[in-house]
């Protein structure tokens, strides 16, 4: 796949495992400094898709090349499904990404239900209109402190499914195998080479 794709996101997590699990998959990719722009997009939308939709459409629009987006976020079953499309933002905009966990584990404190999984939608938008969406989806629970220093957000507490181990100690290779993000990239993937070969 010889096109070049921005890849339309500002967390510096993010955008080094979607570089990883991108190249790895042949998409060539370059960040949004690499291509010259410089993109605010508010997320108004009320879903993952949404939300990566907006930001994909806006940064095709500045970049003039097709641009990827991820939206994602920490889904806990005994929140109600928050922080969910608000996990970047819990608590407010002052708390850094340790602060965010360390204020879901407060929440948690006491609660014994700590289901959780991860959600990652991933949005493509070309300069001619045309859109491509994907999925992923990681099921795991709430740890009841935070281990390891890998990763970003919330992986220190998270715990990976069948691992015994939070998604802050895998390793990249480890954590994009069963990842929400590997899984929506993965699926992206494969609609993206139909879509070029068509
Ligand atoms: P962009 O919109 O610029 O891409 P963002 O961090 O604001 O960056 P989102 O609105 O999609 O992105 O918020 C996703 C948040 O969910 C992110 O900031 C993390 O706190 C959390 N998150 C998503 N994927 C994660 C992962 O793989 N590991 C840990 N936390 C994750």
């Amino acid at each position: 796949m010889s096109r070049q794709f921005v890849l339309a996101t500002h967390n510096p997590g993010k955008l080094a495992e979607m570089k990883r699990i991108l190249s790895g998959l042949g998409v060539e990719v370059i960040s949004p400094a690499e291509a010259g722009v410089e993109v605010d997009v508010e997320e108004t939308g009320t879903t993952f898709a949404e939300n990566a939709m907006l930001k994909a459409r806006a940064v095709c629009a500045a970049a003039g090349l097709p641009a990827i987006a991820d939206d994602s976020g920490l889904c806990v079953d005994a929140l109600n499904g928050g922080p969910g499309v608000y996990s970047a933002r819990y608590g407010g905009e002052e708390l850094d990404d340790r602060g965010r966990y360390m204020l879901l584990l407060e929440c948690m404190r006491g609660q014994t239900t700590r289901a959780a999984h991860f959600s990652c939608a991933v949005a493509c938008a070309f300069p001619n209109g045309d859109t491509l969406e994907a999925e992923g989806r990681c099921d795991g629970s709430i740890a009841f402190a935070p281990i390891g220093e890998g990763g970003f957000g919330y992986d220190p507490v998270f715990l990976a499914p069948g691992k015994g181990k939070t998604f802050g100690q895998l390793t990249a290779e480890e954590k994009a195998e069963i990842s929400h993000r590997g899984k929506a990239l993965a699926a992206f993937a494969e609609k993206l080479g139909t879509y070029l070969d068509g």
